[in-house]
């Protein structure tokens, strides 16, 4: 997918640069054609919107259009302003102080790759020197807490003995006890997948997050998703703040 969508963009800017002096048509001739760009990749057409707003902004000034090379002047800005989009130069490391054993739970739609990312997650907190404790807490799909036990031996991390015929809140308080008395200082929460936004598991997560005050909420979704991707994220970010 991101394949295409530099060759795209490659294509407008040759196109750019092709040109000697550039008009302030010229400039927005090609980003309309980077918005085309975008909204045929299934960008969000919000978060297009956004994007070409700031870069116009920045790229039709005079100081721009009147330099030597204007092309390559649009052409940074538009890889800078893509590369905020994408979050770089941002902080992105989780936010781990506190008492330990904190906590750090995973959310998002079914498949959308959660207890995958909790192995990650484990092997990465692991390098760092941390002694996480991976806590399924998925109890609806059948062999979904076999599925974190099984990876959870693979990649050699402790699992939480939970059972699918338990409460999933009380499956994660009792992992958090566990975890304190045996010297587990970061919990992953793997929380159970849902197809679409579905109110009782929300609430359910809700209630995990008011009973063990996680530092991390992250949402996990799958890249190909597109779009729709946005509004999905939005609707947990309402019910469950996420931090990333
Ligand atoms: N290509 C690719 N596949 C992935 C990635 N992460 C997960 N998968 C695959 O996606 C499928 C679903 O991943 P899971 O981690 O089980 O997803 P989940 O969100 O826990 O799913 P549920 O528990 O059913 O809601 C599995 O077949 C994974 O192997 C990834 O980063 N890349
Ligand atoms: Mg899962």
């Amino acid at each position: 997918m991101f394949d295409t969508l530099s060759e795209k963009l490659d294509a407008v800017f040759t196109k750019l640069r092709g040109r000697g002096k550039l008009s302030e048509l010229d400039v927005r001739e090609a980003l309309r054609e980077v918005r085309l760009v975008l909204l045929e990749a299934d960008v969000n057409f919000r978060v297009v919107k956004e994007f070409v707003a700031a870069v116009t902004e920045r790229a039709v000034g005079q100081e721009v259009l009147k330099s030597l090379t204007p092309a390559q002047q649009v052409i940074k800005i538009v890889r800078d302003e893509l590369g905020r989009l994408m979050g770089e130069g941002e902080e992105n490391s989780l936010q781990l102080a506190g008492r330990p054993p904190v906590v750090v739970m995973l959310c998002g739609l079914q498949g959308a790759g959660k207890t995958t990312t909790c192995g990650k997650l484990a092997l990465k907190l692991r390098r760092d020197k941390r002694n996480p404790l991976l806590v399924p807490a998925d109890v609806y799909r059948p062999a979904a807490i076999e599925q974190l036990k099984t990876l959870g031996r693979q990649i050699d991390i402790d699992v939480y003995a939970s059972a699918a015929d338990q409460d999933p809140v009380a499956i994660c308080r009792d992992a958090q006890q566990y975890a304190e008395r045996n010297g587990y200082d970061t919990l992953i929460l793997d929380t159970a997948g849902r197809l679409h936004i579905d109110d009782e598991l929300m609430a359910e997560l809700e209630r995990i997050k008011a009973a063990l005050v996680p530092n991390e909420i992250l949402f996990v979704a799958d890249a190909m998703t597109g779009q729709d991707a946005v509004n999905v994220a939005q609707s947990f970010n309402e019910r469950l703040e996420l931090s990333g």
